[in-house]
């Protein structure tokens, strides 16, 4: 009788709210997701993991970004995005500092903000009562020092532990990357025959990496072997690879997943990669949103995992589910 009643109760509440003028109606929560840039394969497939939480939820997610991967094009994007309130802003800085002013701003109009795949300030420790970044609720990210370090094991492995290697990086000042690039420096020392010659810096630029690749070749013959810290340092090494004959001679240890990690691993122009979980990231950023827009704590850091696919695993469904899908 009791459900009945609570069913009663509950579809007289619908039918009420149904009649109430627009201006009258619950408003829907209104989340914005800001990636790095919209055109990368990584941030589209968080936006899906996004949206899936929130249409799950009952809230608007909207998905806003800049054309490449800058603080100069995501500023005025934040700041136009503060401009409209939204309740929360899920956001991946392009840069450590830059973006501090800019999200503080966001804080300062009364906007929950979380940062997902990338962090703020020096550490990625949020809500520690120090420092002037540590102000986002929460920061929802791979472990990209430990990233790091999986590359450098795996490609010492591939080159049989000795050798000359390079890191294909984006840009100083990226938490993620530079992360990425510490770890691997650090694990390397484990393996004294190999030697880490200088980081080549692309600006994400797939055509750049490459060439980067040829000149480094040029200046070392027998080099054995490169770790691409994202998906267009990764392309880049690949491609430069491929130019120069070199598939199965120098090694490329890949970070990220693009769907046309399965021809090159088949093809052995790639030996590894490490798929991020950013469908993974978008879900978190927004169910932890709005559990903050109804009062609750929520997890000042949140750890996604990873998946290394290589030529034995990458058929598998279960391993397949994880490369990032561009559209
Ligand atoms: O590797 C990801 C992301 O984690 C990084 O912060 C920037 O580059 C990617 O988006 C891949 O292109």
């Amino acid at each position: 009788m009791k459900m009945t009643t609570g069913t009663g109760l509950a579809l007289a509440l619908v039918l009420t709210v149904g009649l109430l003028p627009a201006s009258a109606q619950p408003k829907k929560l209104n989340i914005v997701l800001i990636p790095g840039l919209t055109t990368d394969g990584f941030y589209i497939t968080m936006r899906k993991g996004a949206e899936e939480a929130a249409k799950r939820l009952g809230v608007t997610l909207s998905f806003q970004g800049g054309p490449d991967f800058s603080a100069t094009t995501q500023i005025p994007v934040l700041n136009a995005v503060i401009a409209r309130k939204p309740d929360a802003i899920l956001i991946a800085p392009t840069d450590k500092q830059q973006l501090i002013a800019p999200l503080k701003a966001a804080l300062d109009a009364g906007i929950k903000v979380i940062t997902v795949d990338t962090f703020i300030g020096d550490t990625g420790k949020y809500q520690t009562g120090s420092g002037v970044a540590d102000f986002p609720l929460s920061y929802v990210a791979s472990d990209n020092v430990e990233g790091g370090r999986v590359a450098a094991r795996a490609l010492a492995a591939a080159i049989g532990n000795k050798g000359k290697v390079y890191v294909s990086n984006v840009k100083p000042g990226i938490s993620t990357t530079d992360q990425r690039e510490q770890g691997f420096k650090e694990e390397m020392k484990k393996f004294p025959g190999v030697s880490v010659l200088e980081t080549q810096f692309n600006d994400d630029d797939t055509n750049k990496a490459s060439s980067q690749f040829a000149a480094v070749l040029a200046r070392n013959a027998d080099l054995a072997g490169v770790f691409g810290t994202n998906l267009f340092s990764a392309q880049g090494a690949a491609n430069g690879v491929k130019t120069a004959g070199k598939k199965g001679a120098v090694k490329v240890v890949a970070f990220d997943a693009p769907e046309s990690m399965v021809a090159d691993i088949k093809s052995g122009t790639i030996d590894i990669a490490i798929a991020q979980h950013p469908a993974e990231m978008g879900q978190k950023g927004v169910e932890f949103a709005v559990a903050a827009l109804s009062g609750k704590k929520v997890p000042t850091r949140y750890g996604t995992g990873y998946t290394v696919m290589n030529k034995g695993n990458i058929d598998d469904p279960k391993v397949k589910a994880f490369l990032y899908s561009s559209k």
